[in-house]
């Protein structure tokens, strides 16, 4: 076994920043992806994900990448953080995860340390992520240890990235707890708390995203409601969060993407599902956020109609599913634009931050000042902060006559009372 020795299998937003603080530590790591062209870049010291700072460290650490499984035999802790998304019908896909065991089963050795971050339910450790471990006869707590660490990583986050988030951890067993929170113990500049179990540390982090994921719902739903009342939901909710305990403030937009938020409350769902339980709250809160695309739509299409907006042509601005990042996993922007174009609309979109826009199924414009020129209806889908300076002047004197502010990042007075129709989410 090679002394303080890491093998990273997934070296995506959540892989690659652990690779390079455990290196940074002066653990001996080799990073594997899938991905052979990922692969490449890393060693050529390029960084695969859009964020200045990995790519700084890339430059400066010795992370050795690999699309070969054969490279973790002998390696002390093995650590997953490859995808964990859901199908078209929402539907959890555990396929990398089991790719990654299985990987990992072929070269397994005595006495390593397998541990999980990818999201996962409950049960998944013991119920799938074992057998496949245990395939060619080594057995967990002899042969082997496994343990679960969810990862708590934020893209874009300048406060709390992967070496100063707080962790649990959950064993197979008290050996595989005590390697687990020893090795998280010595690369984290903050707290690791031990879980009782496998099962409540897989159940944190579908319960923390959850959470966020209804708080979400809680304001959406309460902006559909107050767009009837009158009520500025915003001005409301930043009122309720002026009280200094037991308020949380979230807050109400054209919807929610990313690869967590959206994603972690089915793992839970299917999970309870099939053992007896239906969780209609998480449900309705996930039915409640899919339908936000579509209410900032409608609130489009009503503004147009207000406006004697005739030309058929919309402009998103924003690809990405959060500001400041380009980032298009599950992102509400490609809901709109379907929507849209299902409305017979052409449908322009900009985004500084995304590259990869070939998914936007839409004309990609890649000059604000032309994108818009060339629309009289705009729908602020990602609140980036390019878009914030905007004022209502850079819009209606190119001829824009109308914008809905799906994140209600712009500033409200100013626009209404300018020549623009200006309508927010719940304001
Ligand atoms: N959103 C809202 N209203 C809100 C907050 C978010 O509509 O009040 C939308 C965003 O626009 C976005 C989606 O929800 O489309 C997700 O936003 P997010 O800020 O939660 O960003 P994520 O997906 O990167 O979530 C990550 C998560 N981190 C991990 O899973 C490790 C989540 O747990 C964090 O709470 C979140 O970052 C964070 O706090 O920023």
């Amino acid at each position: 076994m090679l002394h303080k020795s890491v093998a990273v299998i997934g070296l995506g937003y959540v892989g690659l920043p652990l690779a390079l603080l455990a290196a940074k530590k002066n653990y001996h790591v080799v990073g594997i992806d899938a991905d052979a062209r990922k692969v490449k870049k890393i060693n050529q010291k390029i960084s695969p994900i859009g964020d200045d700072s990995i790519a700084d460290e890339l430059r400066q650490t010795d992370v050795r990448a690999t699309t070969e499984f054969a490279d973790v035999v002998d390696v002390e802790t093995i650590i997953v953080c490859v995808p964990t998304p859901v199908d078209h019908n929402c539907f959890p896909d555990l396929t990398p995860v089991k790719d990654a065991c299985e990987g990992i089963a072929q070269f397994l050795t005595d006495g390593q340390l397998v541990i999980i971050e990818s999201t996962i339910n409950p049960g998944v450790c013991e119920e799938v992520v074992l057998p496949i471990l245990e395939a060619n006869g080594a057995k967990c707590g002899v042969d082997f240890y496994l343990a679960h660490c969810p990862e708590r990583i934020n893209p874009g986050d300048a406060k709390w990235n992967v070496s100063n988030i707080p962790r649990v951890v959950g064993g197979y067993d008290a050996p595989s707890l005590t390697k687990a929170t020893t090795f998280y113990q010595s690369i984290l500049s903050a707290a690791v708390k031990p879980m009782d179990s496998l099962r409540e540390a897989e159940a944190v982090k579908v319960v923390e995203n959850s959470f966020r994921d209804i708080n979400i719902a809680f304001v959406n739903e309460l902006a559909m409601s107050f767009s009837k009342l009158g009520i500025d939901v915003v001005n409301v909710i930043d009122g309720a969060a002026t009280k200094p305990f037991s308020f949380m403030a979230h807050y109400p937009g054209a919807g929610v993407g990313g690869h967590c938020i959206p994603v972690d409350p089915y793992y839970l769902i299917e999970y309870a599902k099939q053992n007896g339980f239906e969780h209609t709250f998480l449900k309705a809160a996930r039915k409640i956020n899919k339908a936000m695309p579509k209410f900032a739509v409608d609130q489009l299409l009503t503004a147009m109609d207000a406006a004697g907006v005739t030309k058929p042509r919309v402009l998103v601005l924003g690809l990405s599913y959060k500001p400041n990042i380009g980032d298009l996993r599950e992102s509400p922007s490609l809901e709109i634009i379907r929507l849209l174009r299902a409305q017979n609309l052409e449908v322009v979109a900009y985004d500084p931050y995304v590259e990869d826009v070939d998914a936007a199924d839409c004309e990609v414009s890649t000059n604000l000042d032309e994108a818009l020129s060339s629309a009289e209806a705009v729908l602020l889908a990602t609140a980036h902060k390019e878009f914030l300076q905007l004022k209502p002047g850079d819009l209606y004197q190119r001829g824009v006559k109308v914008i809905v502010d799906g994140r209600n990042c712009l500033d409200k007075s100013s626009y209404q009372d300018s020549p623009l129709v200006y309508s927010g989410i719940g304001r």
